[in-house]
């Protein structure tokens, strides 16, 4: 795995992009950066073999290098079903066909991807059973969310079920530092220093926009879902599973 060492050169005066050198370093930059990350894609699988049903379709919003996707497609335990997993990052969507062209999974259980370079917000979700939105929403302007989620929910079938995992923001400001600095600790204790993180930080600023965990649920249940709940938290980063 290529360690991130992109915030040791860069200033992060320039705002950050999912550019072919952040490509490059993903899995590590993940790893070392999103308390929790590797929790969410174990239990995407475990939800894919419970909610996914045969002749359906599944969607990895922003599927970066396609770790959800390959997720999913282990757990799916039914017949027919189709995984699009969607980017609009050029330097991402080349990497991901390159890893799902060597995922081992077993030949009875390599249900179809479509790997499709695209806006998420220009596809439409069909007869979905799942949809992942793994960090990806926190990139999206403000402005579309609601309409995004509306169209989302919609296209999920009665019983499926949508994972939205993302960092947030605390309504409390001596709380949000807290759990800011819990998260720099820990970035540091994944061997980024002081400085990469404050540089991160700024090339973050306006780029990746955290709402509170209220807002997420609000907006679920107004986009037409019937219940959502926080299933993991660390720090400030959330899970949060919503049933159609
Ligand atoms: C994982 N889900 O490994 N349309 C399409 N893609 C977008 C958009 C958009 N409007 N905005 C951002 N992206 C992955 C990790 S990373 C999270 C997701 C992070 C894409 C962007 O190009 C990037 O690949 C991804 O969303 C966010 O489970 O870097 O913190």
């Amino acid at each position: 795995m290529s360690e991130d060492t992109i915030y040791k050169a860069a200033s992060g005066a320039e705002p950050f992009r999912f550019d072919d050198k952040v490509a490059r370093v993903f899995p590590d930059m993940l790893r070392r950066s999103i308390p929790g990350y590797a929790a969410s894609i174990e239990a995407i699988g475990s939800l894919a073999a419970r909610y996914v049903r045969a002749g359906t379709n599944c969607y990895d919003l922003g599927c970066s290098l396609g770790a959800a996707t390959i997720a999913m497609r282990q757990g799916i335990l039914e017949p027919g079903c189709r995984i699009v997993a969607v980017d609009s990052s050029e330097a991402m969507i080349e990497r991901c066909k390159r890893v799902v062209a060597r995922d081992t999974t077993p030949p009875d259980q390599m249900t179809d991807i479509d790997i499709v370079l695209d806006d998420i917000r220009e596809i439409e979700i069909v007869n979905a059973s799942m949809v992942v939105l793994n960090y990806t929403l926190q990139f999206v302007d403000l402005a579309d969310r609601d309409a995004l989620l509306r169209d989302i929910c919609k296209g999920i079938n009665e019983g499926g079920i949508l994972v939205l995992s993302e960092k947030v923001v605390d309504e409390n400001p001596d709380m949000e530092k807290l759990l800011v600095d819990l998260h720099h600790e820990h970035k540091r204790r994944n061997n980024y220093s002081a400085l990469e993180v404050s540089r991160k930080r700024a090339a973050l600023e306006n780029v990746l926009v955290p709402e509170t965990v209220a807002l997420h649920r609000k907006r679920l249940k107004a986009a037409g879902f019937s219940h959502s709940a926080v299933w993991l938290r660390y720090f400030n980063f959330v899970s949060i599973i919503a049933l159609r």
